[in-house]
């Protein structure tokens, strides 16, 4: 396969006025029938040919302005079908086939495939060239009318229902949309419904559609609908503009949601919930992602992206639209925080390791291989930095501008900086390398305080990246504040906006070194290089008027700790220690955020950290040590944990809030540090009384910590017809295994009859539950961990290509380890490399990882 570049990109030579789409359903030999009325594109190439993208597909019959068309009058490839354009018969005619495919076959799940039954699509990036002939990228765009004919008695599409009758159903899309929004849904489903009335008096009939049996578990993601729908209109000003909205939630799925014009698909882990089989971090991901799939209806939608290189454009802004949301809806403090240690563990990792990309990336082979973190996430915290740069008017001003302006286009980056720039007057184009360099900027602080007066001096730096030796300055705004050694604040908060390599600011008139708090809310995506005193932070940790700031001095002590326990064993200081202690006890603070500020860097950051410290990382040490130190916080903070567990309980109950979930995770988390002080029994107790999720898996977690002989088979037997709770008793046996036992109890559970691994989400379950979840398994030195992902990976990508090349990412940081775990690596990424057919998603991977 061959790389497509960003430079190479040319408009399309037809555009489509309309597109009538007839589907009769059968699992074997589905027909579709299109028509397509094509128009020249006066911005085409001068060849004038039609191109369609076409993949196992049957052509029955083709047709243009009715004359059927023989095989002498169009070019058919295994990807393409080519008209010339001496073949066509003008400027404009219409287009039509007739073509068979096999849903049941479909194991990719990309384009029309089954799940227990029912017919669900997936078009997003390139699925739609699977369901029939048609120019698939994003920068055609059309309204579509879809005919499907089927005895299922619920048959959905994209738009506004026209008719229905026995055994078929017609909708209407009247909004322009690239075939990437086309969805088609066909099953016994079930409807929860509701009505929304929008800010235009526009009365929208909402429904999500479930297996029979699932609908009372809906209630939570029809709230999280509506109340994106209002949050929407109050801050973007942005209304929905059909008559119905709905939801479906299926069980194979190879990412979490999908955008759909008007009928969105989601894994049914994101719709389904209730206080007993969800935690509190489900309920918290389902509002989420609810809210991200319904934002996209502007930003995505109505104004979708040009081609896939600009897929920033839409994933970037909706990702900060739904973390303004959830700031919004929750605490926000500990929103930043939690997407913070998302950033760095997932996109931090990417930037420095050999899959580094651009924001918007000059070129991709598989477009699926680069809905990443860093198109997502560090794209996201590219628009964060805009709207802190330009102000939060004029960001409300650029928004409303590029709803006005690009309503119903296709768009580039390029466009998006412009209203920025028309809008403020300002030159944007050096904050546009954050779009076209990869790494993560480094930015290195000095100090200096003499005579009353101080000296900040900051340099910025980017390492080298694959293909990017030498990076320019970017633009970064540093948010920062002054404090006096008695931890009041003497500065408040302001920007400093670092365009050169090196920056100095002078703050003089004062009366004592002061302490910074720098990069407060974390206010660019970038590495602070900064050692402040352990007495700095301590003061940090203790008073900073930032939250942010605070949770971050207190995870640095415990970077440090957990370093200083690696290297030689030093014991955690008792000012660590009692600072932590009083942290957790301090009742001025959300027990959301004390929570937080409990946990440990995971294993993971500790490796990465051990590398920033120029050291190579022993995942056995690393697990030892943080065990250590979880050990000896919990005998430490005993008392103050005994307290809060007591303290925090949320009451009879349940709900899925901010206060409730908060006081669950302090009061989790103090059982969490002190459970192995007491044999599990308050652990026990705990799951036993348990009537929710959070607790009774917080129980769980605990118990196989402590290695309890039978929680595994008591969980299996409450729960084993239970498919979401089921990928929860998968994932964490083999989370909290002994690192020794990992391997060889997932290689077991491989063998359960309940390990479909067929099914996305089982199989996410089951590996990562090796390699995220117990990273010291996944690299026990025999190199077994690696095997096991190796042939798992090489036998899913017979039938997911998507998903087995997602999960090939844990061997992205291959090349922190010692030489004989990179030996091992090595040999199995050669082994995947050399595998007979394998797919191009998981080749251009492995290939990336070895490079
Ligand atoms: N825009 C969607 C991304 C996506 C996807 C979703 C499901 C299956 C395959 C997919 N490929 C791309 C989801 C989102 O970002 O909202
Ligand atoms: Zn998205």
């Amino acid at each position: 396969p061959t790389a497509i570049h960003l430079a190479d990109y040319r408009p399309p030579n037809y555009l489509i006025d309309e597109v009538h789409l007839s589907f009769r359903l059968d699992p074997g030999a589905t027909r579709v029938i299109s028509r397509i009325r094509f128009r020249a594109n006066p911005e085409g190439l001068d060849d004038g040919n039609l191109i369609l993208d076409g993949e196992k597909l049957r052509l029955v019959e083709a047709r243009i302005d009715g004359s059927p068309l023989t095989a002498l009058d169009y070019l058919l490839t295994d990807t393409h079908l080519t008209v010339p354009a001496a073949r066509l018969p003008g400027d404009s005619f219409v287009w039509e086939a007739e073509v068979e495919i096999a849903p049941r076959d479909n194991t990719a799940l990309e384009g029309l495939y089954m799940s227990n039954g029912m017919y669900c699509t997936q078009s997003e990036a390139e699925g739609f060239r699977k369901i029939t002939f048609y120019p698939d990228r994003p920068d055609v765009m059309a309204p579509f009318t879809v005919r499907i004919e089927s005895e299922l008695p619920v048959l959905l599409s994209n738009g506004n229902q026209t008719s229905q009758g026995p055994g078929f159903a017609e909708w209407h899309d009247p909004w322009p949309k690239p075939a990437y929004l086309f969805a088609l849904v066909a099953g016994d489903l079930r409807p929860v419904s509701d009505r929304f009335t929008t800010m235009d008096g526009k009365e929208v009939a909402l429904n999500i559609w479930v297996r029979p049996g699932d609908e009372d578990r809906c209630g939570y993601a029809m709230d999280a609908l509506k109340r994106s729908m209002t949050w929407e209109e109050n801050v973007y000003r942005r209304a929905y503009d059909l008559d119905i909205f709905n939801i479906v939630a299926v069980d194979d799925f190879n990412m979490g949601a999908m955008e759909n014009k008007g009928l969105n698909i989601f894994n049914s882990k994101y719709v389904l919930a209730s206080p007993e089989t969800a935690t509190d971090r489900d309920f918290d991901f389902i509002e989420r992602i609810i809210a991200h799939e319904y934002f996209h209806n502007w930003t995505g939608n109505r104004i979708t992206c040009r081609d896939w290189f600009q897929l920033c454009l839409k994933e970037g802004l909706t990702v900060f639209r739904d973390q303004q949301f959830t700031e919004d809806m929750r605490s926000a403090p500990v929103k930043r925080i939690e997407d913070v240690l998302q950033l760095r563990t997932r996109q931090f990792r990417e930037d420095a390791g050999p899959l580094a990309h651009n924001v918007r990336p000059d070129s991709y082979i598989e477009i699926n291989n680069f809905y990443t973190a860093t198109v997502y996430e560090k794209g996201a915290e590219l628009i964060r930095m805009l709207r802190l740069l330009v102000g939060v008017e004029a960001y409300d001003q650029a928004l409303q501008l590029y709803f006005d302006r690009h309503d119903g286009q296709a768009c580039t980056i390029e466009d998006w900086l412009a209203v920025f720039e028309d809008v403020t007057a300002r030159d944007l184009s050096q904050f546009k390398r954050w779009y076209t360099q990869a790494g993560t900027p480094h930015v290195t602080v000095r100090e200096h305080f003499e005579d009353g007066t101080y000296r900040l001096t900051l340099r910025q730096t980017v390492p080298p990246t694959p293909d990017q030796p030498l990076k320019e300055p970017a633009v970064i705004p540093v948010a920062f504040g002054l404090l006096s050694p008695a931890g009041i604040e003497t500065h408040p908060t302001r920007i400093i906006e670092l365009v050169d390599p090196e920056t100095t600011i002078v703050i003089d008139g004062l009366a004592e070194r002061p302490v910074p708090s720098l990069l407060r809310g974390f206010s660019a995506p970038v590495i602070l290089d900064h050692a402040p005193s352990f007495e700095d932070r301590a003061l940090l940790l203790a008073h900073d008027t930032d939250p942010f700031n605070r949770w971050e001095a207190g995870r640095s002590l415990a970077r440090e700790t957990l370093l200083a326990m690696l290297a030689d064993g030093t014991a955690p200081a008792p000012a660590f220690l009692d600072g932590l202690a009083r942290l957790a006890a301090d009742e001025t603070l959300d027990a959301d955020f004390r929570a937080l500020a409990l946990a440990l860097p995971s294993e993971d950051d500790i490796a990465q950290g051990a590398v920033d410290a120029g050291l190579v990382p022993d995942p056995t040490a690393i697990h030892a040590t943080r065990k250590t130190l979880k050990e000896t916080i919990g005998r430490h903070l005993k008392p103050t944990l005994d307290a809060l567990y007591e303290a925090m309980d949320p009451g009879p109950v349940y709900s899925p809030d901010a206060g409730q979930s908060g006081k669950r995770a302090l009061r989790n988390a103090a059982l969490g540090l002190t459970a192995h002080l007491d044999a599990g029994e308050r652990a026990l107790a705990h799951y036993e009384a348990a009537d929710n999720m959070t607790d009774q898996l917080a129980g769980f977690g605990c118990l196989l910590d402590i290695g309890d002989p039978d929680i595994a088979t008591r969980f299996h037997d409450q729960w084993r017809d239970d498919r979401l709770v089921m990928d929860k008793w998968f994932l964490l046996q083999i989370a909290h295994a002994a690192p020794e036992k990992a391997v060889a109890l997932a290689e077991t559970l491989t063998g359960h009859p309940l390990f479909d691994w067929k099914n996305p989400n089982r199989f996410r379950s089951l590996v990562s539950g090796l390699t995220v979840g117990n990273p010291a398994g996944f690299h026990d030195p025999s190199g077994a961990g690696y095997a096991f992902l190796a042939d798992w990976l090489i036998r899913l990508d017979r039938l997911n290509p998507q998903t087995a090349a997602r999960m090939s990412t844990a061997f992205e940081t291959w090349k922190r380890y010692d030489a004989d775990r990179q030996a091992l690596i090595a040999a199995e990424l050669t082994r995947i490399a050399g595998t007979d057919g394998l797919s191009p998603d998981l080749s251009e991977m492995i290939a990336r990882i070895r490079a």
